[in-house]
């Protein structure tokens, strides 16, 4: 698996009203280490629909699929990965669905960012390091500083999250985050492949 890089998520609700399995399809053709699929809106059998499709075109291009919050769809479509936040199920609950899959949690402190470690996360995902706009009700601004300290204390690879554009991506790079994880830069974007090519070359992914 691609260890660094781009780490893309796939939000219907960022697309500008475009569709997001061609959004994604723009975004594995530029290239990207992970990618997510975060459906929040929408039912059930139109989110599974989409999670096959984005789980077969990753499988395509070699690049892991990860799904957001639901470990009963991660289970369903084969996931590589199961990504976590503080109110979804805790980590040994979703293990019992997904089994041995990369399991990423968020935190949004130090201390939080320990306890994934802790409660036997693969990844931990830290945020919002910029102000975002893609998340309702976001937790504060952690900051460049707060991210270099977590990413020197943690044993496992670090997803820097929230506000992640072109410009900040070496700082995130820099302060030694594995991953940057990205949303309205990549599914807004006017050219989502150029987009992800670029986010990945400058968060450190190979080719
Ligand atoms: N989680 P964008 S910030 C989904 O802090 C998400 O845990 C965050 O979107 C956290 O790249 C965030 O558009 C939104 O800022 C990231």
């Amino acid at each position: 698996m691609n260890a660094r890089g781009l780490y893309a998520i796939v939000d219907p609700a960022a697309t500008r009203g475009r569709d997001p399995e061609r959004i994604a399809a723009a975004i594995l053709a530029g290239g990207c280490a992970r990618l997510q699929l975060r459906a929040k809106d929408g039912a059930d059998r139109a989110r599974l629909a989409l999670a096959e499709r984005l789980r077969a075109r990753c499988a395509a291009a070699g690049v892991p699929f990860v799904v957001d919050d639901r470990a009963d769809l991660a289970a369903l479509v084969g996931a590589d990965g199961l990504h976590v936040g503080l109110d979804d199920l805790p980590i040994a609950a979703a293990r019992r669905i997904v089994g041995g899959i990369e399991i990423g949690r968020s935190s949004h402190d130090p201390a939080q960012a320990r306890q994934a470690e802790r409660d036997g996360a693969d990844l931990v995902a830290f945020g919002p390091v910029f102000e975002t706009a893609s998340k309702s009700a976001p937790d504060p601004v952690v900051g460049l500083d707060a991210l270099a300290a977590v990413c020197a204390g943690a044993r496992r690879p670090v997803v820097a999250i929230g506000g992640i554009t072109l410009e900040r991506a070496p700082a995130i790079r820099d302060a030694g985050a594995a991953f940057g994880a990205v949303i309205s830069a990549l599914c807004a974007a006017d050219d989502p492949e150029l987009a992800a090519r670029a986010l990945h070359h400058a968060l450190g992914g190979a080719p």
